[in-house]
């Protein structure tokens, strides 16, 4: 048998395998959404583009009741998202593209596919459908936000915005360096654990 660490070679795997290639998972703090139940907390948010297509998923501190009020509102930046007074400094959008309440439903307007099951949504828009780009934005660099609502109540309030994620900024479908270098870590690992157990194979009589 080969003996090459079993912990190396879990280490490589899970480093190389669950990490899928061009996307960008954000951890969002657990317990900071401004009102609502945990149902309204943003654990975690990423996305990926597959060349065509964006995808999405968020998954919640709590399962979302379907019946429940809990409003889902994504934004993307295509080079021109400016500040708006509601938000937190740096969460920024050019347009909210998709609103969907607890049951997965599109408001008027919004484009994509969504779904929700227990605590995660999960969502597909086409880049075509998002607004034109600026300044040189490609579909790599566009920057997406995700933040929870309570709705407001008709011809009374308007809706409350509680989590946001990320709070300062956006994410990109394309993952930061720091990720890249994780990523190759794992790979070089993995290669490397794999070249050790060539070399320490079965010997040949
Ligand atoms: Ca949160």
């Amino acid at each position: 048998m080969p003996k090459f660490s079993p912990l190396w070679i879990a280490l490589a795997l899970a480093a190389s395998l669950t990490v899928p290639a061009h996307a960008t998972t954000f951890q969002d703090a657990l317990g900071d959404q401004l009102g609502g139940g945990a149902a309204f907390d943003i654990d975690t948010f990423s996305v990926s583009f597959d060349g065509s297509d964006f995808v999405f998923s968020a998954k919640m501190a709590d399962t979302i009741n379907k019946a429940g009020t809990e409003r889902f509102v994504f934004g993307v930046d295509t080079g021109t998202a400016a500040q708006n007074q509601a938000f937190p400094t740096g969460f920024v959008f050019t347009k909210a593209f998709a609103s969907l309440g607890a049951n997965g439903t599109l408001a008027n307007g919004g484009v994509g596919t969504f779904q929700i099951d227990n605590d995660t949504v999960t969502g597909r828009v086409a880049a075509s459908l998002l607004p034109a780009a600026t300044n040189g934005f490609k579909p790599e660099d566009f920057g997406f936000t995700l933040w929870t609502q309570l709705p407001g109540v008709a011809g009374v309030s308007a809706t409350v915005n509680e989590d946001f994620a990320p709070n300062n900024g956006t994410i990109t479908a394309v993952p930061e360096p720091a990720s890249w270098a994780l990523m190759l870590l794992g790979f070089g690992g993995l290669g490397a654990a794999l070249r050790g157990a060539r070399r320490r194979g079965p010997a040949v009589a």
